[in-house]
């Protein structure tokens, strides 16, 4: 073939190359070993001698010609085809993984917890801790409640295998670690887990409690009931009935159970308030003395009021949960029901 139907026909390929396919084509048919260039080529032997630089300059020429109108289509047919795949290929990033773990959701009694902690600081409580297994003098002597005294008996005991330690029966013993560290005033809540002996429907050998202390000049018993009816109100987020019950504790006299208006049964007697209609819900009173000075503090200047409630009560409360070992057996099942907390 001549060299100007070559052009002629790198011309019409120029106008139907669309895809890189086609222009992997043309380079072979026009570049390649068997090419129409090496075809060009392999001529020159059969064109006059005076005519083959001319001849060879004109190849070299066509076939730059054809290699740049290569690399140019080339680079727009890739840019095109790009630009066609990321259309079809659109990628959601908002759309969940093939594989989605399932997601958590905080326990009941955890998010009850906050909720109880986060009432009190906002009404000027600074929270305390202490440790699950107490000396067994923080848990009880110093409370006022002295060895083979009968109220030892009111909490069922786990011992531990260690001389002057249990686990403790209340949050109390933080109470004294409190006093003993620092002067009035105190205004403390102290969460966390408590052991008993207790196994029935709303009873669990573990459990949880918080406890207040308050230790003032002037503090008295009408700013303990004012402090917990505001605490019950905020928590049960409306004016749940509250009754307060004269009670004993050693380590607080006067002392006082309150309770609350049974709102699994609205009041008419079931198996959570024992046919009663309300149901118990902490233990209070004030510091009696012989704790204050137990602890160092002069009961003549400073007295005090405390507090222990049950959370699990609470948090069997505000949801309807009518067994507190829902809340221990980890069943997924009712767990996820708490997933908004
Ligand atoms: C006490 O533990 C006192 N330390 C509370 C206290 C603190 C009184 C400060 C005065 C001053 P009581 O044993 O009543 O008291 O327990 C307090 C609350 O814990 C109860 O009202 C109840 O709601 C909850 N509770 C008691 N035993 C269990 C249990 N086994 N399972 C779940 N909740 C319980």
């Amino acid at each position: 073939m001549e060299l100007g139907e070559i052009r002629n026909l790198f011309e019409e390929w120029k106008k139907r190359v669309e895809t890189s396919k086609d222009l992997e084509e043309m380079r072979q048919t026009f570049l390649g070993k068997k090419g129409y260039i090496s075809q060009l080529f392999r001529e020159m032997k059969n064109i006059p001698p005076e005519r083959r630089r001319e001849y060879g300059r004109e190849i070299n020429l066509l076939r730059e010609e054809i290699e740049n109108f290569i690399r140019q289509r080339g680079e727009e047919i890739k840019e095109r085809e790009l630009e066609k795949r990321l259309k079809a290929e659109r990628f959601d990033l908002s759309l969940p993984g093939d594989t989605v773990l399932p997601l958590g959701s905080k326990h009941p009694l955890s998010g009850v917890i906050e909720e109880i902690v986060e009432i009190f600081k906002q009404m000027g409580f600074a929270v305390e801790t202490g440790p699950e297994i107490e000396r067994e003098e923080y848990n009880f002597d110093m409370l006022n409640i002295p060895k083979e005294h009968p109220a030892r008996d009111m909490q069922d005991t786990f011992y531990v295998n260690r001389e002057g330690y249990l686990l403790r029966t209340h949050t109390s013993p933080v109470q004294v670690r409190t006093m003993l560290g620092r002067k009035p005033p105190i205004q403390i809540i102290a969460p966390g887990r408590v052991y008993r002996r207790d196994d029935d429907p709303t009873h669990s050998p573990m459990f949880f409690q918080v406890e207040g202390l308050v230790v003032n000049r002037d503090v008295n018993f009408a700013n303990m009931m004012f402090v917990l009816r505001e605490f019950l109100r905020r928590f049960f987020e409306t004016d749940v009935p509250v009754r307060f019950r004269p009670s004993y504790f050693p380590f607080t006299e006067p002392s006082a159970e309150v309770d609350i208006g049974c709102v699994i049964c609205g009041g008419e007697g079931c198996r959570v308030c024992k046919g009663t209609g309300w149901l118990e819900v902490l233990g209070a009173g004030m510091v009696h003395p012989n704790v204050l000075s137990a602890c160092g503090i002069d009961p003549e200047e400073y007295q005090g009021f405390a507090f222990g409630l049950g959370v699990d009560r609470f948090a069997m409360l505000k949801y309807g949960v009518d067994n507190i070992k829902l809340f221990y057996e980890n069943d997924v099942r009712f767990l996820k029901q708490f997933k908004s907390l």
